[in-house]
């Protein structure tokens, strides 16, 4: 039976989850509970595999850019950078937790760090048999953006978004979600440009030029905001379906499990 059971991806991301806008290290509590509210609330009805992937917004992005250690770790300064990086974004991995079990969900962390190796800011070895293991008895594996060993740069960035499209391929996910604090991709930045359209769909045939119009991250995100989500899925993500979504808006998290219909960008590559 348990073989047969839909995988999800459920990836929060920073701006859903942490004060990304205002660039301070503080997680959204009330939004990481109505998440896993909904979640529980999605398992009551019906039977699904779920895999959780937050992003970092400050909790990562933040430190990375202030000991400079996007292109690579090679000093005293920067291991500390990375240590400091690793080490903040476990706070907020426990942030998750805490409230997932308060909320009554089995779920259990894998750290980035302990598992993925990267060459040149591209994951090249993942072990991902504890995130099967864990699924195999139900437990929601939560894993999230991470400074990892990179062979070419000492250590690099690995983003959310590089991993779930990994997953998604290796484990056949049915769907993957990328809950943001915006109901999609948008022609601009919606926050900043009140007249921007929502894009419905995205396809091969338009993704050119889309990609030509979305805008790079508006808060500091070093791993590119939504066009980096964009590219990483391009790259990978053939044959399964992806959703952008707004993860702060009651309700979407629970709709999207339940396969209802939700305001959002969809994704066919
Ligand atoms: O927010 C980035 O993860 P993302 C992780 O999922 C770090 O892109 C350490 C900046």
């Amino acid at each position: 039976m348990g073989f047969l059971m839909d995988l999800y991806i459920l990836k929060i991301g920073g701006s859903a989850c942490t004060e990304k806008a205002k660039n301070v290290c503080e997680a959204k509590t009330g939004v990481i509970r109505q998440i896993a509210r909904e979640i529980k609330a999605a398992q009551a009805e019906k039977e699904f595999k779920l895999i959780l992937v937050h992003g970092a917004g400050p909790f990562g992005h933040k430190l990375v850019s202030d000991y400079g250690i996007n292109n690579g770790v090679r000093t005293g300064r920067q291991v500390e950078g990375f240590v400091r990086t690793h080490n903040s974004m476990l706070a907020l991995n426990k942030i998750f937790l805490d409230i997932f079990s308060e909320e009554g969900l089995n779920a259990v962390s894998i750290p980035p760090l302990a598992c993925i190796v990267q060459s040149g800011k591209k994951i090249r070895r993942f072990d991902y048999s504890l995130v099967k293991k864990l699924l195999g008895v139900s437990i929601i594996p939560v894993l999230h953006g991470d400074m990892v060993f990179d062979d070419r740069l000492g250590a690099s960035v690995v983003s959310g978004d590089a991993i779930i499209p990994f997953l998604a391929k290796k484990l056949g996910a049915k769907k993957v979600f990328f809950g943001t604090d915006v109901a999609g991709v948008f022609t601009a930045d919606p926050k900043r440009h009140p007249g921007a359209k929502l894009i419905k769909e995205i396809h091969p045939r338009n993704i050119g030029v889309i990609l030509r119009k979305v805008s790079g991250p508006s808060a500091v995100d070093v791993t590119g905001g939504m066009k980096g989500k964009l590219l990483e899925m391009k790259s990978i993500l053939r044959g399964i379906d992806a959703f952008v979504f707004d993860a702060t808006k009651n309700g979407n998290v629970l709709n999207l499990l339940l396969g209802k219909p939700v305001t959002g960008t969809k994704i066919t590559f």
